[in-house]
């Protein structure tokens, strides 16, 4: 089983898209172990961003993700990294294949509603950075033996 970091970002808070993305990863089978709505601290997202620091979209991506509460979360499952950016759309809604959050739910690469860890390596820097071992909850779902053969 892989865990990954997702976001909600304000804008799929402002439109009231949470329940509805939440679904898209529910149906899917993944298996939330974490959850928060918090404000980002200007910290916290200067940290998350900091590998997009010095490119000319930096300052206006920290102004957008402080702009509002987001909904974080770590999700569960088979090849979770993978599974959770298909869902998720490319970054540009634009090209963003109908079918997934980006694509049915976007217009434009500012305002792209959610972010999700695109790699091992950063999902396990990001859980890190947004959660604390005791705000990951181990459970076992009833249903996993009818989700996974
Ligand atoms: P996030 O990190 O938000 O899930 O997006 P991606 O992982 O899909 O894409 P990314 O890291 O390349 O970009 C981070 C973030 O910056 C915004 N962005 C990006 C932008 O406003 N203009 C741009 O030209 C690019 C490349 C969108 C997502």
């Amino acid at each position: 089983m892989e865990r990954t970091f997702v976001m909600i970002k304000p804008d799929g808070v402002q439109r009231r898209l949470v329940g509805k993305i939440i679904e898209r990863f529910e149906q899917a089978g993944l298996k939330i172990v974490a959850m928060k709505f918090m404000a980002v601290p200007m910290e916290l997202a200067e940290r998350h961003y900091e590998v997009h620091k010095g490119k000319p979209f930096y300052e206006g991506l920290i102004k957008y993700i402080t702009s509002g509460p987001v909904v974080a979360m770590v999700m569960e499952g088979e090849n979770a990294i993978e599974r959770v950016r298909t869902l998720v759309g490319t970054t540009d809604p634009q090209k963003a294949a109908p079918g997934t959050i980006r694509g049915d739910f976007c217009q434009h690469i500012g305002r792209n509603a959610i972010h999700a860890s695109d790699g091992k390596e950063t999902a396990e820097k990001e859980i890190a950075l947004w959660f604390g071992d005791d705000e990951i909850v181990d459970y076992n779902m009833d249903d996993e033996k009818w989700v996974y053969e």
